[in-house]
């Protein structure tokens, strides 16, 4: 699942109960009025004021905002250095190549001729010129939506257990008898969600676009709701729900962005008889399948991967858009998000892709919480590990303790105690100040997230030569990744398990700073210093300053 703008989702259900109808329903409102109940959490800053475009560039000190301080380095400590290129592959829904703020950032692979139907360079892929796309079929077509990971093991289990008397089984069935029943409750729980999500914003989404309608405007604001004079019962009531919907911290721009993810989740997410996996018409047991998919990178639904990797490596001097983290980047391409939940067997294959072709950096902005096949992507991380590619990984949007939740993938081996080193798990960071600078969404956790990093009003390229702001940790770990290859471009002889280890130790400390605790009912606060390993956001200009002397204070 993709880790952006989840936060609506979580705040509409925890914030609007479909309560009986005492407003009664019009024609275009069959449903049931919403009440908007308590305000549950906010996005983690002053949704009253707006931070600087490029916030999560700014520094500290000099501009008085919790940023990554990328333009001060390169200003200061960077200024004149040579560097090299580093490769970084952003494993996600696909990428806008021809994005004019990307395009010269793209990788190209040097071995690879395009479009003869030819593997040139033997790697296993035809024609792989800018990565690869692991859920499209061979074709052209290509998978948009897919289940959740929870609804396809439900689907397996219930033919193995559904018709079982449980008194009944032996003993090694019963550990996967209990194993189905957890999933079970899961799904019901999320079908359960999804559905009444669906309905409510439905509604909503409907209030929207009859207000679009009677204002004959695409996007309007807050004053052009107060300003409607009509006579029209629709579209009064229209204006009533989304003065609601704003006044529970619901920007009316995302309401759209929110409407198709509910429709998603309902429609295909939790939708047991759902299965595009046809399209890519693999041999879906056979894990370490290759060349499956096709070379069509950008997909039906770019809008986050090029987000993310516009956060990475936007073109710095082009004075066009936004400058990315790092200056000297080419992103591969890997798509395997889908909307929906990836696949384990993807993700593994992904990440081999990207360490067998010249990545140094893997980001990772999705998660989800069951994976049937963890053993084949904990391998495809060791193998990682071994070559010295550093990966990195959103949290998730949960406002939940991974310490006490299941969230894949991670850092920790399957029946072992040992994890990868070679991992920087990332929580959202935000541009509010005093108690407002972590995400309200932001997953944490005192010993599996390691660092937190900008992920709140993050402005960056989608598809289309456009740009827009998006929240969550999504945006969270393309910052990380970006300071890393920062690092490993103008200090090449880093390992990868160095990078981290700078990122970490240089991190901004906050240990005793008292915040919002993420995902708080009822206003409760923890110091900053519980939500993760270091206690700190990242700095590309801590980091560098350590790195210079790395080899020596080592
Ligand atoms: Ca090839
Ligand atoms: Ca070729
Ligand atoms: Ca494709
Ligand atoms: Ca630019």
């Amino acid at each position: 699942m993709k880790l952006k703008s989840i936060f609506v989702v979580g705040l509409l259900l925890a914030q609007i109960g479909l309560a009986n109808a005492k407003t009664p329903a019009t024609k275009k409102f069959p449903y049931p009025i919403i009440h908007l109940q308590e305000v549950y959490w906010v996005v983690g800053s002053d949704t009253s004021k707006t931070p600087p475009k490029n916030w999560f560039n700014l520094d500290t000190k000099k501009d008085n905002i919790r940023g990554v301080s990328t333009e001060r380095v390169y200003e200061t400590l960077l200024k004149g250095k040579k560097s090299t290129t580093v490769v970084v592959a952003v494993i996600d829904s696909g990428i806008d190549t021809k994005h004019p703020d990307l395009k010269e950032h793209i990788w190209v692979n040097p071995k690879e001729k395009p479009g003869n139907g030819k593997d040139d360079d033997k790697n296993g892929y035809v024609d792989d010129i800018n990565g690869w796309d692991f859920i499209g079929g061979k074709d052209g077509k290509d998978v948009d939506a897919d289940t959740y990971e929870v609804t396809r093991e439900l689907v397996r289990l219930e033919k193995k257990f559904a018709d079982k008397d449980p008194e009944k089984l032996r003993k090694k069935e019963k550990k996967e008898y209990q194993y189905y029943l957890k999933v079970k409750k899961s799904y019901t729980r999320q079908a359960s969600e999804a559905r009444q999500g669906y309905t409510v914003m439905k509604q909503i989404w409907a209030a929207y676009q009859v207000v679009q309608k009677s204002l004959d405007k695409k996007e309007f604001t807050k004053e052009d709701l107060d300003n409607i004079k009509s006579d029209d019962q629709d579209v009064v009531q229209a204006g009533q729900i989304l003065k609601r919907a704003i006044g529970f911290g619901i920007p009316l721009n995302q309401i759209g962005d929110a409407y198709k993810q509910y429709e998603s989740m309902f429609k295909y997410g939790v939708n047991k008889d759902f299965n595009p996996r046809t399209i890519v018409g693999d041999d879906y047991k056979k894990l370490d399948e290759k060349g499956y998919g096709n070379n069509e990178v950008q997909g039906p639904d770019a809008d986050h991967g090029t987000h993310v990797a516009g956060i990475i490596g936007a073109d710095r001097t082009n004075d066009v858009g936004i400058k990315g983290v790092a200056d000297n980047v080419k992103i591969m391409v890997l798509r395997a998000v889908p909307n929906g939940d990836e696949r384990d067997k993807d993700i593994a294959n992904a990440i081999r892709y990207a360490v067998d072709n010249g990545a140094r950096i893997i980001n990772m902005s999705f998660g989800k919480s069951f994976s049937p096949n963890k053993e084949y992507v904990d391998k495809a991380v060791k193998y990682a590990q071994k070559k010295g590619v550093l990966l990195v990984h959103a949290a998730g949007n949960d406002g939940s303790n991974l310490d006490e939740n299941d969230n894949f993938p991670n850092k920790n081996f399957k029946n072992s105690k040992k994890f990868a080193k070679n991992w920087i798990e990332v929580g959202a960071s935000s541009w509010g100040d005093e108690k407002n600078f972590v995400g309200g969404f932001s997953n944490y956790g005192k010993k599996t997230v390691d660092v937190f990093a900008p992920g709140v009003a993050i402005n960056s390229t989608i598809p289309d030569d456009k740009y827009t702001e998006h929240d969550g940790t999504s945006m969270a770990a393309p910052v990380v990744s970006g300071v890393a290859a920062l690092l490993m471009s103008y200090f090449p002889d880093l390992s990868a398990e160095d990078v981290k280890e700078i990122i970490l130790k240089s991190s901004v400390k906050y240990t005793d700073k008292e915040i919002n605790k993420p995902g708080s009912r009822n206003g409760q606060t923890i110091k900053f210093g519980e939500l993760s390993v270091t206690g700190g956001i990242v700095n590309a200009y801590e980091a560098v300053k350590m790195a210079q002397n790395w080899k020596n204070n080592k």
